[in-house]
């Protein structure tokens, strides 16, 4: 059990922790500071949420300087996409002052610790929490730090990869269990965040004004036991093999974390659980927290982390029962040959099933689905089993499109690399965008598919057979039969919208929970692909930013 000394007297480090995450929920760096400041050191959290495509300007790394000036660590956290952003807050701090040791962590630095030492001084590879307070006792007493395990450092030119540390929650950890990590830090008046290209104090009406604040981010599990192979967990569990993958926190400390948000963040909206796999939770448990979270915290729940083999009618019913009001669940793709290629851990048939149980609460919670587009190894048919799969299922539901990127430590990764497909990984993955999907037919018909499952009509399966059928594609009728029906698209989303409630819901997005905001467009995706192919068709990353920053606010708030 880890016992967190709190320095009231004595040196006190002054630590400045960076979000640079287009979003200011930050789970991660919002844990890690608030054991800091159970230890007792001075933590002053920034969000700098922008998109990855923009960096930031002067002005905004002027203020970074200022505030950060008297730091003894900056700490920054960073996924693969936010590279460029993580070097230009690091490089412009070092410039200012030398003396300050930077520290980079996150998914990042984990599967790619010596690529990250190049630019920070130091990585924390893993989950932080543990690794965190050790090495700020070390560095308070002036003690020799480089032997801190879970860390990377960069020692004048030398580099030092350190032996992982178990994860906490495991046995073998110093925090053998989740529970003993104090809640996330929400305390606003030691934050600060970017206001146009300002970095001001926080206040609780910036807090409130944002509106993807109305969510409170938190996470019951930590971990994921399958290992798709696009997804960075087969490195996580690879790193780890003899710990338990998934770790969970108790039904209490997970309820008294949220009675705290309601009594510290009024505003709160929604609950968002954003789990890797949170069905795996075991009934019991389920129920033990659906009962208690309907008395106590009676607030919209949303969950993302729905692998289909895990989902069964009795948790479902027990969670829409205690408020669950959106499910956002992993389909990826139905092509055998493809799901083979993914290893995705589950049958059409299951996958099929889960989108029935959801779709039987089809007026209380919604359903967001995400698809995995653009993978080079897909022959057409393997795309056209997947269209065709998607159009039997019942809807209405969000279908969330993706482009494959090779995130650095996946298996996809290392074929991609074996044969040739990514050739320069800061341009081919680091600055690529995941909504930047190929024009091709095919993919167009899943955007159109998209469209259709989201305002209730869905697109007949005997349609997209004869959308898809070789004949018709050799006759060129599929570009007409796919125009005709793009046009006629606005006529049956009125439709759809007065005659089918439960598509009503998905009008606004989130907006229908929260109540307020603009009309929901997929489609939107569809221009953000066709911004992002040059001249050969290849897809570029996406400069349109203010499109990226529209989309987050519509997306559920999940990877
Ligand atoms: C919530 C989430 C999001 C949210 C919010 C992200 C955020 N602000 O935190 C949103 C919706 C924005 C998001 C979006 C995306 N996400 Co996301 N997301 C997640 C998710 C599900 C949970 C993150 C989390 O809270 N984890 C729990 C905490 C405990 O872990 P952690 O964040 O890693 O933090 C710990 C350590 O890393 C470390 N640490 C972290 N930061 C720092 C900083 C310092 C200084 C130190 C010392 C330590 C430290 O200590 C922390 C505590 O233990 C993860 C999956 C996962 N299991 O992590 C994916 C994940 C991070 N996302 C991923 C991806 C790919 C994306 C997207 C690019 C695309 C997509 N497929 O959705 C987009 C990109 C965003 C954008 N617009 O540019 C990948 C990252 C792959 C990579 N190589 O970078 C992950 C790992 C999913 C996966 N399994 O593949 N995501
Ligand atoms: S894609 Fe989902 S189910 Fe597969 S390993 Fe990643 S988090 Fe787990």
């Amino acid at each position: 059990m880890v016992e967190y000394i709190n320095i009231n007297q004595g040196y006190k480090m002054k630590i400045t922790l960076i979000s640079i995450f287009p979003d200011i929920q930050s789970y991660g760096i919002r844990s890690i500071s608030a054991c800091l400041k159970k230890e007792g050191h001075d933590v002053d959290l920034v969000f700098l949420p922008k998109p990855f495509t923009e960096k930031y300007s002067d002005k905004t790394m002027d203020d970074l300087v200022k505030l950060a000036k008297d730091s003894d660590l900056v700490g920054i956290t960073l996924m693969s996409n936010f590279w460029d952003n993580a070097i230009q807050i690091t490089n412009k701090i070092k410039q200012n002052n030398s003396n300050i040791k930077v520290i980079w962590g996150g998914t990042h630095p984990t599967i790619r610790p010596e690529e990250c030492l190049d630019h920070a001084d130091m990585v924390c590879i893993g989950e932080g929490e543990e690794t965190l307070i050790e090495l700020t006792r070390k560095m308070q007493k002036e003690e020799y730090y480089y032997d801190t395990k879970g860390m990377g450092f960069n020692n004048s030119g030398k580099r030092i990869v350190n032996k992982l540390r178990e994860l906490p929650g495991s046995s073998k950890a110093i925090i053998k269990s989740l529970d003993e990590i104090p809640f996330q830090d929400h305390d606003y008046k030691s934050h600060h965040i970017m206001m146009g290209e300002n970095i001001v104090k926080m206040n609780i009406d910036i807090v409130k004004s944002l509106r993807l604040n109305e969510f409170y981010q938190t996470q019951p599990t930590r971990g994921c036991p399958f290992a798709c192979t696009f997804c960075v967990n087969n490195t996580f569990l690879a790193m780890h093999p003899h710990q338990k993958p998934l770790r969970k926190r108790s039904v209490d400390n997970v309820i008294n974390e949220l009675l705290e948000v309601k009594k510290n963040l009024p505003f709160t909206k929604i609950i968002l659980f954003d789990d890797d796999a949170f069905f795996i939770m075991p009934l019991e448990e389920i129920r033990d927290f659906s009962i208690k979270y309907k008395k106590l915290i009676k607030l919209p729940l949303v969950i993302t982390g729905a692998t289909p083999s895990t989902l069964t009618k009795e948790k479902l019913s027990l969670l829409v029962e205690a408020g669950l009001v959106g499910m956002r669940m992993g389909i990826q793709t139905a092509g055998e040959k493809t799901k083979k290629l993914y290893k995705r851990p589950h049958s059409n048939r299951q996958v099929a099933n889960a989108v029935k149980m959801v779709n039987g609460y089809k007026s209380k919670v919604k359903a967001f689905y995400d698809i995995i587009l653009d993978s080079p190894w897909d022959t057409d048919e393997n795309s056209i089993e997947t269209l065709m799969f998607l159009s039997a299922l019942p809807t209405p539901f969000q279908l969330t499109l993706f482009s494959l990127v090779f995130f650095p430590g996946t298996d996809l990764y290392r074929k991609a690399k074996e044969e040739g497909i990514v050739k320069d990984d800061v341009n081919d993955i680091y600055r690529r965008h995941y909504h930047g999907c190929k024009p091709t037919y095919l993919n167009k018909l899943h955007f159109l598919l998209a469209d259709y499952s989201l305002v209730g009509i869905g697109i007949n399966p005997k349609i997209m057979s004869f959308l898809t059928n070789k004949w018709t594609r050799k006759l060129k009728l599929n570009w007409l039969s796919y125009k005709i029906l793009r046009s006629l698209f606005p006529l049956f989303r009125s439709i759809g919208r007065k005659f089918i409630p439960a598509a009503r819901m998905y009008k606004n997005g989130w907006d229908s929970i929260t109540k307020k905001g603009e009309d929901y467009n997929p489609s939107s995706y569809l221009e953000v692909e066709d911004h992002a192919l040059n001249e050969n068709n290849d897809a570029i990353p996406v400069d349109a930013n203010k499109k990226d920053s529209e989309k987050q606010q519509n997306e559920p708030l999940s990877a």
